[in-house]
């Protein structure tokens, strides 16, 4: 991103985002920033064109074969309350409200979802490419992978391309309606490009790290593949 485009996407948000509690000032970050160079991977990666999934046409959408697959109890989450915290291997640590969130840039694909319980769905996904959150919290060069908390403890891990992946989102629509807290409102990770167990339902935190830790993902760590690519 250039830097201008990127202090200006600063400036329009920076009434509503709320540095998460690190210490830092924002205006001495902000000074930082403009001598660091950005994330020479990163850069490389939304500059490469990266393969598209191909799209489903939206009369294809298969309503009925989505199935609800949560492990534990759909949790409760007041959209007022509700924060999402971007942090880790970045230079701008972010907390952002839904409304902070609808502002950004909105793409919707009709794609399809594989459970590796052995069903799939057409389905189309509404809300925010997670790579323009992750430009927005400026990666440090020491991001390689993105951890992603849920608030019913879940957890995942990702591989930085394919958070980058630009039909990688962070939903908060399902078949063109707002998405329902069964399929993981008011927030939760959407991509044709890796299996169902890694698209994480309510989404609280997003932390970049520059290595992946002992716990892998709550499916990995029972022995389950950590790419899970389709
Ligand atoms: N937080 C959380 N995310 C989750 C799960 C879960 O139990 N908790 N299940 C995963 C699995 S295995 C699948 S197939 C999809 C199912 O999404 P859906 O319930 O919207 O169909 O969510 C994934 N994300
Ligand atoms: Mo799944």
């Amino acid at each position: 991103m250039h830097r201008r485009q990127f202090l200006h996407l600063t400036g329009l948000s920076s009434a509503g985002l709320l540095l998460s509690g690190c210490g830092t000032n924002f205006l001495s970050d902000l000074a930082g920033n403009a001598t660091e160079p950005f994330n020479q991977k990163v850069e490389e990666l939304l500059l490469k064109p990266q393969t598209l999934v191909p799209e489903f046409p939206i009369s294809q959408i298969e309503p009925e074969k989505l199935l609800v697959n949560t492990f534990r109890s759909t949790p409760q989450i007041d959209p007022a309350q509700y924060r999402l915290i971007i942090d880790g291997e970045v230079a701008q640590p972010m907390q952002l409200s839904l409304e902070d969130i609808y502002k950004l840039p909105f793409r919707s694909m009709v794609i399809r979802h594989v459970c590796v319980e052995g069903w799939a769905a057409i389905v189309q996904w509404g809300g925010v490419p997670l790579r323009e959150l992750i430009q927005l919290a400026q990666p440090k060069n020491s991001a390689k992978y993105v951890y992603f908390q849920s608030v019913d403890r879940y957890y995942e891990s990702w591989d930085m391309a394919s958070c980058l992946h630009p039909q990688t989102l962070m939903a908060y629509q399902k078949n063109g309606e707002p998405l329902p807290i069964d399929n993981g409102a008011p927030l939760r990770l959407a991509a044709p490009i890796k299996l169902g167990y890694k698209q994480s339902k309510w989404v609280t935190r997003i932390t970049l790290t520059s290595q992946l830790l002992k716990y892998k993902g709550y499916w990995e760590d029972q022995g389950y593949e950590w790419f899970a690519g389709l």
